[in-house]
């Protein structure tokens, strides 16, 4: 396990070395961001992020996201176009030391959460999702909480109008025909491709979502079995879906999760949650158990503490904050030491009784 920690590149308030001085962390995530979806990265930008990275101390080997672009996922004429553009992001990825990139295929929208300041009692604030809330929003004006500049009205309901009709087999067509295009490029350039679940994982304002369930992995890695076709493990997209078994599924798919996104959920009835601090205790993703399943069948990915809480006044990024992340980086590298030391001592102990 390589310990990792998003950062939003030089706009981020979050410096380099800051994220250097929280202990075991190898380097971070990150993005080029101000190039529109499907432009291609020029190699020149990759190596002033990597180079920047380097000079505080840290790695640049995982990339999240390059952006998929809609008429892909459409399925669109144009699809061509941008599927090449991806290739070509995917080589200069490989040429600047990216090792894996985190992209997502939901329509549209990407995570999606009603409230960006959920109030703990004691102070700290975190993200959450009510059910109530995502039925009163205005279907006909959306403004999404954390999403409101994505797209202009127009634009949104231009998109939604093009995704009228879709199915949830014509978007796995297309996310297969999306793969195909690209895994030639990921052989060439050693680069993992890590699909991070719908957040949550289910359908959304009548889109279809095709990635947050065992049964969708095991299609898709049936239709595309290049060991380049990976997952990111994202406990709290996966976890809000109360039929998945996450320490099955991390023990299931190990060996394709090429990233892990580690973070805590509480639930407050069959449909609603909160998001928490990282620890077992306060909530109900069993973090001990995943990384349990993770580490004995071969998991030797990228990991990164997810959301947070803002806590002690900060006023970060809701979820991307500093200190949370931290302390959920520093508590997931002590669950790891104590996963990795019992294993090693039950195998010596299995060793002597046989
Ligand atoms: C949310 C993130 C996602 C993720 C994308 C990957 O906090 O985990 O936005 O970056 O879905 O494409």
């Amino acid at each position: 396990m390589k310990m990792t920690f998003r950062w939003y590149g030089e706009k981020d308030c979050i410096p380099l070395n800051y994220i250097k001085q929280i202990q075991g962390m190898t380097g971070v995530v990150t993005a080029v961001y101000d190039e529109p979806v499907g432009a291609v990265w020029s190699l020149d930008k990759l190596l002033h992020m990597k180079k920047l990275c380097n000079d505080a101390g840290l790695e640049m080997e995982v990339i999240e996201s390059v952006p998929v672009h809609e008429d892909i996922k459409l399925g669109k004429p144009s699809r061509d176009k941008y599927i090449e553009a991806y290739r070509q992001n995917i080589i200069n990825c490989g040429k600047a030391g990216v090792k894996c990139i985190c992209y997502n295929f939901m329509p549209v929208f990407d995570w999606f959460r009603t409230n960006l300041y959920y109030k703990h009692s004691d102070g700290s604030t975190s993200l959450s999702y009510s059910e109530a809330d995502f039925c009163k929003l205005d279907r006909k004006n959306l403004r999404l909480p954390g999403w409101d500049e994505s797209y202009t009205p127009d634009e949104l309901n231009g998109l939604l109008k093009d995704y009228e009709g879709m199915t949830h087999e014509k978007l796995f067509e297309n996310f297969v025909y999306f793969l195909n295009g690209i895994m030639p490029a990921c052989d060439a350039a050693g680069v993992n491709m890590a699909v991070h679940p719908d957040d949550p994982p289910w359908d959304i304002f009548g889109l279809p979502r095709i990635v947050g369930r065992e049964e969708d992995y095991d299609r898709l890695f049936a239709a595309v079995p290049n060991p380049h076709n990976g997952i990111t493990f994202c406990t709290g997209s996966l976890g809000a879906g109360r039929f998945n078994d996450l320490p099955a599924m991390a023990a299931k798919y190990a060996k394709r999760i090429y990233f892990a996104h580690l973070r805590q959920l509480k639930y407050t009835s069959g449909t609603d949650f909160y998001e928490n601090g990282h620890q077992t205790a306060e909530g109900n993703v069993d973090i001990y158990s995943i990384v349990r399943a993770l580490e004995e069948n071969g998991f030797e990915g990228y990991l990164r503490p997810d959301h947070g809480r803002n806590v002690w006044g900060e006023d970060a990024k809701p979820g991307y904050g500093l200190f949370d992340r931290a302390m959920g980086a520093c508590y997931l590298q002590g669950i790891f030491e104590a996963v990795d030391k019992d294993i090693e001592k039950e195998n010596k102990n299995d060793t002597f009784q046989s």
